[in-house]
């Protein structure tokens, strides 16, 4: 072989181990996303320019487990046009994190870690959703909150893609001073670990009552924004004023669920309530989550019942909810 040719073939040796090494790094390169922060009552990137979150949750994680995968995730990012999934994991109901055994919990943290890379893989943001509902005071479970918490945030804080959701909606007439007082230490316990994440915090009455919060949001930490929820078939205008007087005082909120069923997650779907608040969402920028990912016999199901896939979904396979959400994603 003579000296060029050799030269030559170095040449092509080198550029495909190069190649097949860029193969195997770009998806995780490209799946770091912008770091995101909060700006007044608005949630920005890295530029400072204002990013909304649009997305779907998952029913109960252990409930529905089957449907926290790779395909349907890059799906409903590639074909949905979501940018976020929220990863519910109930505290109390249905072999929730904090009534079931060491073996649930253990089986529910694997669920995290999954859907956590799932959605990194395809270039989702991820919220982390320590779902109270029928445990209607976040004090109940502070003790395992802030051991979880602690957990998390030390596993996730390099992830630019995590968000974390500490009390899904506080009831049973929890006052914002009790959940006040929750939120400060779990707050500081995240922060111990992880300086910038979003950190999104129930608000009293299944997180409705964000405009008591915004006489006394919590102070001293960057990045913290309140929670907003809420069922159009049940929640109209009244809560909508509620949402206003929140932000006219300077709050940052997030829709990190809703529906237009009524507020059991069942019932007729009201979309013209739906489009009015599609419209005050848009409005104000506010990031929203719809609820849910299963074919549960339900209306707030994105999936029809008798569709048994856990991803590929095709329009034939949404329920009338899931086809209006769809619209919303691509308007
Ligand atoms: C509902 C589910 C339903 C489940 C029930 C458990 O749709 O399948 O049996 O929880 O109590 C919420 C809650 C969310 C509810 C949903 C609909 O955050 O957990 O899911 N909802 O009721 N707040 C308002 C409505």
């Amino acid at each position: 072989m003579n000296q060029k040719r050799r030269k030559w073939y170095v040449m092509a040796g080198l550029l495909a181990v190069l190649f097949v090494l860029a193969l195997y790094v770009t998806p995780a390169e490209a799946a770091k996303l912008p770091e995101l922060k909060v700006k007044g009552t608005q949630l920005v990137n890295d530029k400072g320019k204002p990013v909304r979150l649009k997305g779907v949750s998952t029913h109960g994680l252990s409930w529905f487990p089957e449907y926290v995968n790779q395909k349907s995730f890059t799906q409903m990012k590639k074909k949905w046009g979501i940018n976020t999934v929220r990863l519910a994991m109930y505290t109390a109901e249905y072999n929730g994190y904090c009534t079931g055994d060491a073996k649930n919990r253990k089986a529910l943290e694997k669920k995290i870690d999954e859907g956590v890379e799932y959605a990194t893989k395809a270039g989702l943001y991820v919220i982390i959703d320590w779902h109270i509902l029928s445990d209607g005071d976040p004090k109940t479970y502070e003790k395992q909150s802030l051991a979880f918490f602690k957990k998390m945030a030390a596993k996730y804080k390099d992830h630019t893609n995590v968000i974390y959701e500490i009390c899904n909606e506080p009831n049973g007439g929890t006052s914002w001073a009790t959940i006040k007082s929750y939120a400060k230490k779990v707050v500081k316990a995240i922060r111990a670990k992880d300086k910038k994440a979003v950190i999104i915090i129930g608000t009293p009455t299944w997180s409705q009552d964000v405009d008591l919060v915004a006489d006394s949001p919590i102070k001293g930490y960057k990045n913290l924004m309140y929670t907003l929820h809420f069922y159009a078939g049940t929640h109209g205008e009244y809560l909508r004023t509620k949402a206003q007087a929140a932000l006219d005082k300077g709050l940052p909120l997030f829709v990190s669920e809703f529906g237009i069923s009524d507020a059991s997650g069942n019932g007729n779907l009201n979309k013209e309530e739906g489009g009015k608040w599609m419209k005050f969402l848009r409005k104000h920028k506010i990031s929203y989550i719809g609820w849910n990912l299963s074919n549960k016999g339900e209306s707030s199901s994105l999936i029809k019942p008798s569709c048994k896939k856990t991803s590929g979904f095709s329009d034939g396979n949404l329920t009338p909810w899931g086809k209006w959400l769809l619209k919303q994603f691509q308007k």
